[in-house]
């Protein structure tokens, strides 16, 4: 927009007799070239009522513990899934299974996120994410945009890194960001280089069962990991993660004032780590098989890298491995052919802490510095292979040539972007067309809230000759990473199918009843548009009636087979909710521990009589 101006006045200038006899028609002039201009970008982001985003943004909610889906390139938001934290909007927390997930915890962190993947291209089934808040992981499934498991990580302390995937979907590596003494037991901080350790965690997940699993553990160094990587194509057995702290320093003063010179990639080769396990070559650490590469050699090396770095990331071919250091205003390109072969040679400048440090020098394929750049932190793609930096301090994004190192375009942001994420940016063919840049700083982009201010996301043309923002959209706190993908991959269903297995679904209001069993209350019930019933046979089939300190045991189904007839449950003053959609049953168990009448209805718009779908929920006192 600013380009313009000093033309338009240029142009006016010449203007100023004409001006004085016709009036000030520099205000039109303007405003039809700006909306010209305007248009164009306008254009490109407007998706008209009735038709559909062309991609899918799921954004991390970072401390909220939630992911944000928009759509691409309308920037519209579609939808909060929660997956660490609680979340009324959906009940998520509440009903027995998201409770049961959540265990002891009610929020998360969410930094990064990750598609499942087939052949090194998301497949649009599954999404992961880690929880850097309370060392979990979550797997949510895209046919429902539901978290199906959750698994706790011991041994762990904030698994930070994982946009981490491997081609097919073996792992999920967790490293994490802080060392803990191993088994977590109490260790004095005096004792930090001998007894803590920055553990990282090989996670699986079987998809028929939907569930993660902890395949194996390996006890690194007592350093903080940081960004991670898989492999492709010709690299694909192996992974790559950044390190800082190689200091050992245990409090940040150190940190900050005796950096040295260089940190490390860690370069793994996971199937030797696999095979390792099969071999017995790891102990037993609070139930889990952990490998200490200084018993059991092999599988992980070091690579030199300038000051700690932040972000590595995979070029789509598999081929180079990008390092960008916050400190260091250089991305070091390394090559995956040259590391092999200086394994191969061992070409090792010693080892530290047990593990073999390659020679800078025969790995590194060269140093990116474009001029003024500060601040590089993440790197992603495009269809061409160019490589988009964020640059966290020059707030811009720079694209370039892995290839060359040559600059090609760059492109200001406001501000300070941590990650972007590309159009398919993660997988062996990247789309190109979009990148979007995670701003950390809106400072007046938008309308004012108050002293704190929303996170940005900027939208990118990558389609033109110069990348250009086209659109802007504000967000919640705080996305980190985000993951693009192609919508047409995504097949959501819109009904829950009828599970005629389920001993909790009732589909027909005459098998509705309320069980009694000692102190236990069981309730088969179903909502419907647009009431409850929870004994059909009953005087009033749309009322619970349990004793003061009852266990009462609710499963409601929503018998409305139609798209969007979703039906919540709630009663009053008894900090509950739930929801059921079309076809779903879900239950919810809790304690009648407060006598008295309890008005329960339903949460969801569901019809016209909406509002009518009411019971009564009664406590006799004890
Ligand atoms: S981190 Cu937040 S900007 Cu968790 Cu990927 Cu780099
Ligand atoms: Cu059912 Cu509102």
């Amino acid at each position: 927009m600013k380009k313009w101006i000093p033309a338009a006045s240029g142009l006016l200038a010449g203007f100023t007799a004409a001006t004085l006899f016709f009036g000030d028609f520099s205000q039109s002039v303007k405003t039809e070239r700006q909306s010209a201009h305007a248009k164009t970008n306008a254009e490109k982001v407007y998706v008209p009522f009735g038709e559909k985003d062309e991609y899918y943004l799921f954004a991390s909610g970072g401390h909220s513990g939630q992911m944000f889906i928009y759509g691409v390139p309308s920037m519209r938001h579609i939808r909060t899934v929660p997956v660490f934290s609680q979340d009324s909007a959906t009940g998520y927390g509440w009903d027995d299974h998201s409770k049961k997930m959540l265990g002891d915890y009610t929020w998360g962190d969410l930094h990064h996120p990750a598609f499942s993947e087939t052949n090194g291209d998301y497949d649009g089934k599954y999404m992961f994410a880690t929880d850097v808040g309370n060392s979990r992981a979550a797997v949510m499934n895209l046919e429902t945009f539901t978290v199906r498991d959750i698994i706790n990580v011991p041994n762990t302390s904030g698994p930070h890194c994982a946009a981490f995937v491997t081609e097919n979907t073996e792992y999920m590596f967790l490293p994490t960001r802080f060392a803990v003494p191993i088994g977590s037991e109490y260790a004095e901080l005096d004792d930090y280089s001998e007894k803590y350790r920055g553990v990282m965690s090989a996670v699986t997940f079987d998809e028929k069962k939907e569930k993660l699993n902890i395949s194996y553990q390996v006890a690194l160094p007592p350093w903080s990991f940081d960004l991670s990587d898989a492999g492709k194509k010709i690299s694909k057995d192996w992974a790559v993660m950044t390190t800082y702290n190689t200091e050992e320093a245990t409090t940040n003063l150190e940190i900050n004032a005796s950096q040295a010179d260089r940190d490390y990639i860690v370069l793994f080769n996971w199937r030797e780590l696999e095979k390792m396990v099969k071999e017995g070559k790891y102990d037993t650490v609070t139930g889990q098989k952990m490998i200490f590469p200084e018993k059991h050699k092999g599988g992980i090396y070091l690579v030199p890298v300038a000051k700690s770095p932040h972000g590595v990331d995979v070029t789509p071919d598999g081929k180079y491995f990008i390092a960008s250091g916050k400190l260091a205003p250089a991305m070091t390109v390394f090559s995956f052919e040259k590391a092999f072969k200086a394994i191969e040679n061992k070409d090792f400048k010693g080892e530290r802490n047990g593990l073999p440090v390659l020679n800078y020098d025969s790995v590194m394929e060269r140093e990116v510095n474009p001029e003024n750049a500060l601040g590089p932190l993440h790197t992603q793609f495009d269809d061409k292979g160019m490589a988009y930096t964020t640059m966290f301090i020059s707030s811009e994004i720079v694209k370039w040539d892995p290839n060359t190192g040559e600059t090609l375009d760059r492109v200001p942001v406001q501000y300070s972007p941590g990650h972007s994420v590309a159009a398919e940016g993660d997988t062996v063919a990247p789309d190109g067309k979009y990148i979007i840049a995670l701003n950390k700083i809106a400072k007046d982009s938008y309308l004012s809230v108050g002293p704190s201010h929303p996170e940005s996301m900027q939208l990118i043309d990558l389609s033109g000759k110069k990348m250009e923002v086209i659109q802007s959209a504000p967000v919640n706190p705080e996305p980190h990473y985000a993951q693009m993908i192609k919508a047409d991959k995504i097949k959501t269903i819109s009904v829950y199918p009828k599970d005629e297995k389920n001993k909790d679904a009732v589909y027909k209001q005459e098998d509705t009843k309320i069980v009694r069993k000692g102190n236990e209350v069981h309730v088969y019930g179903i909502a419907m548009r647009s009431k409850f019933i929870f004994d059909a046979k009953a005087k009033r089939p749309d009322q619970i009636e349990v004793s003061e300190g009852d266990k009462v045991v609710i499963h409601l189904t929503n018998i409305d087979f139609d798209q969007d007839i979703t039906h919540g449950f709630a009663i009053n003053s008894y900090d509950m909710n739930i929801e059921v959609q079309p076809g779903q049953t879900s239950t919810i168990s809790f304690t009648a521990d407060k006598a008295g009448t309890f008005p329960l209805y339903c949460t969801n718009f569901c019809s016209a009589l909406h509002q009518e779908m009411t019971g009564y929920f009664l406590v006799k006192p004890k």
